[in-house]
């Protein structure tokens, strides 16, 4: 069925800097990931086993921001390797029915990309209006919005041309400047970019920053009160959506393809409106699990909250960690971490996790002469670990970041063949998510449960889940209130089954079980 892919999939986030070098530069690429995506898939329990992986930035880029900055949308940069390699890595990936995301990065440019070298030549260049430029105010910038980089140093948006005596905008690096999405050609250009990937075969994209993009044409001050929360004036305005219902139309073109939007609304009132008609993206990223503290209230409140507001039309999504964020097993702790991961692996809604979750990879303290990163998030994007090798497999060379210092304990050949691993675990969840209609794509139902403890039943023809998490360092009991055959357990090879459905729960244990 259209669309069922992405609905029903497991999505895996790959960071290739960090991911598998292969011709030792200490950086990883492509290749490196070609290599590698026999652990994803290989079509046999051995391997995580997911559906679609989502790869960040590889374009050409002067890497001020990591490839968030592209200066060429439709190259790759020499660091991770060639179309060529691009076009392996996408044959090699569908070959194992793996699908692939690109990162798209419509929000602004790098500097040095040409358009907006020629942007910035002259007043009257014709590509002037492909970004924002405005008039000083004051003899300082136009008005008080500021940059999401330096926030604590209030750095403002913009920044001094001094050649033409104008202000440019960037939300984020000054080597970032923001494209104006008012001008029809900018919006034609990015379609452009989307057919090129699109025809190029792959299957979709994650959009950077896309509740941004449109910013208040009169460019009017932000309202003091709104200054830390929301910005009004160049966050979130109406006209996004527009744009987003242009980006379907375009995924539209082709057959069964799609888009997550990176949008980092707050409320999820506001969230959900990116759903649109069923005629915007597909989804948006619900970033909510990243906020909350480890309270099953807390995580039961935006699930419910979330399954309440979801139009019917509407498929949910949920993620731990990503390369802006702490890790979920550094904010919650190993055990909890496990928790953590029955609930994103049970929930209703496309689960993505991030590359080295399986293995409980943790953020990395970098001492401060190998900080690279212009916002501190170097310490949840260290190489991934494979084996106990030097450099955990990673590379032959220098690694760009400090490994983990545990990663010759902590990596996917010691936890390959224990049954009690994390990444063990990880397996079985998804192959039991793949085997259950109920898991996969089954209703949704918060069950009665003692305080701390989350509970809730999956349902569909023929199937019927049952999941309990404690999210208390107490001893806790869960009921499912018919007879239960236990499935897993994060604690060690619990088994067993319970006439009442009744389970007692060690402190921060999670269950699944099979209900009649
Ligand atoms: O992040 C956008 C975003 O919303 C940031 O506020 C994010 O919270 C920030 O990274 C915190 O330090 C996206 C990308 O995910 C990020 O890696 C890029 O740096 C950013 O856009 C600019 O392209």
């Amino acid at each position: 069925m259209r669309g069922s892919w992405w609905r029903e999939g497991v999505f895996y986030q790959i960071y290739p800097r960090s991911f598998q070098d292969s011709n030792g530069d200490g950086v990883g690429d492509l290749a490196g990931i070609t290599r590698r995506l026999d652990h994803l898939n290989d079509g046999t329990p051995a391997s995580l086993g997911i559906d679609a992986i989502w790869i960040s930035p590889f374009y050409r880029s002067p890497m001020k921001d990591f490839g968030y900055d592209v200066s060429d949308y439709r190259d790759i940069d020499p660091t991770f390797g060639t179309l060529g390699d691009f076009d392996r890595l996408l044959e090699e990936a569908h070959r194992r029915g793996i699908r692939v995301l690109v990162d798209l990065v419509p929000n602004h440019t790098s500097d040095q990309h040409p358009w907006f070298v020629e942007s910035r030549s002259s007043r009257d260049n014709p590509k002037r209006n492909w970004y924002v430029w405005a008039d000083p105010r004051r003899g300082g910038p136009p008005n008080n919005w500021r940059a999401v980089f330096g926030a604590r140093e209030k750095r403002s948006a913009w920044t001094l041309d001094p050649a033409t005596g104008q202000y440019y905008l960037h939300h984020f690096l000054p080597e970032q400047p923001d494209l104006n999405w008012w001008n029809e050609e900018v919006r034609r250009a990015i379609d452009d970019v989307m057919r090129f990937w699109l025809d190029r075969g792959v299957d979709g994209f994650r959009i950077d920053v896309a509740h941004s993009l449109v910013k208040d044409q009169r460019l009017r001050d932000n309202p003091r009160l709104f200054a830390k929360r929301r910005p009004r004036h160049n966050w979130e305005l109406d006209e996004v959506h527009e744009i987003h219902r242009r980006w379907r139309r375009v995924l539209d073109e082709y057959d069964d393809r799609m888009a997550v939007a990176e949008v980092s609304s707050r409320k999820l009132a506001n969230l959900v409106r990116y759903y649109g008609n069923d005629d915007e993206l597909q989804m948006p990223f619900n970033f909510n699990f990243l906020r909350q503290p480890w309270s099953a209230e807390r995580f039961r409140a935006v699930v419910e909250e979330w399954e309440r507001l979801l139009p019917h039309h509407a498929w949910p999504d949920y993620t731990l960690s990503n390369h802006d964020r702490s890790r979920a097993a550094s904010r919650y702790g190993p055990r909890r971490a496990r928790v953590a991961a029955l609930m994103l692996l049970t929930l209703r809604g496309t689960p993505f996790i991030y590359y080295g979750e399986e293995i409980g990879m943790t953020d990395v303290t970098i001492p401060p002469e190998r900080i690279v990163d212009v916002d501190g998030r170097d310490g949840e994007r260290t190489p991934m670990q494979w084996d106990a090798t030097p450099n955990a497999g990673f590379s032959t060379g220098r690694p760009w970041l400090p490994m983990a210092p545990d990663a010759q304990r902590v990596n996917v050949a010691a936890q390959r063949d224990d049954p009690g691993s994390l990444f063990s675990f990880y397996r079985r969840l998804i192959r039991l998510r793949h085997g259950s209609p109920a898991l996969r794509s089954g209703s949704y139902r918060t069950l009665p449960a003692p305080r701390g403890v989350f509970a809730y039943v999956r349902e569909a023809e023929g199937g019927r889940y049952g999941v309990g998490l404690n999210f208390t360092d107490r001893a806790r009991r869960v009921g499912f209130a018919r007879p239960a055959r236990l499935v897993l357990s994060t604690s060690t090879d619990r088994e067993g089954s319970a006439e009442l459905g009744e389970f007692d729960l060690a402190p921060n244990e999670g269950v699944l079980a099979q209900l009649s």
